[in-house]
């Protein structure tokens, strides 16, 4: 049975990456199930305001989590929401793979000193997929 994957990428944290989390999302789902593919919505931007919907955005998000067989992070543009899931998965119980360009960010201690995580610091795309594709066999 397809796994459930949940992604987790920058939204107002800044969409610089939004092209990146289509590509890897798009990849993961040659083999699974992603819960999160709106992350990947190239017309969602950071301006976007939908205060009413707010509530249920947290509510959703949190009922897919739980749902999640596993979780992976795109890290690169700092997201404090991506730094909330990614606690949050951890008191779940949750797998966690975090990535990043270690070329263009410092990743927060908050994550990178948390041995609970994996960590996978990249310096180019390419090295993304076979990661994944090792995470997902
Ligand atoms: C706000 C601005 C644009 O779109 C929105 C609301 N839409 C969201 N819909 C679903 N999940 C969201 C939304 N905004 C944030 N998230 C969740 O938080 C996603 O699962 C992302 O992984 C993470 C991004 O957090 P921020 O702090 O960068 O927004």
């Amino acid at each position: 049975m397809a796994r459930k994957i949940y992604f987790a990428g920058s939204i107002r944290g800044g969409r610089a990456d939004a092209e990146l989390y289509k590509r890897m999302i798009s990849h993961i789902q040659l083999t699974d199930i992603v819960l999160t593919e709106h992350v990947g919505d190239l017309s969602l931007s950071k301006h976007e305001k939908s205060l009413n919907m707010e509530a249920a955005i947290y509510e959703q998000d949190m009922a897919w989590l739980s749902d999640s067989d596993l979780v992976i992070a795109e890290c690169t543009t700092p997201s404090l929401g991506v730094g909330y899931e990614l606690a949050y998965a951890e008191k779940l119980g949750k797998r966690v793979h975090v990535f990043y360009n270690e070329k263009r960010t410092s990743l927060s201690a908050m994550i990178s000193g948390n041995g609970y995580f994996h960590i996978h610091p990249y310096s180019s795309e390419d090295e993304i997929y076979p990661i994944l594709d090792m995470l997902l066999k």
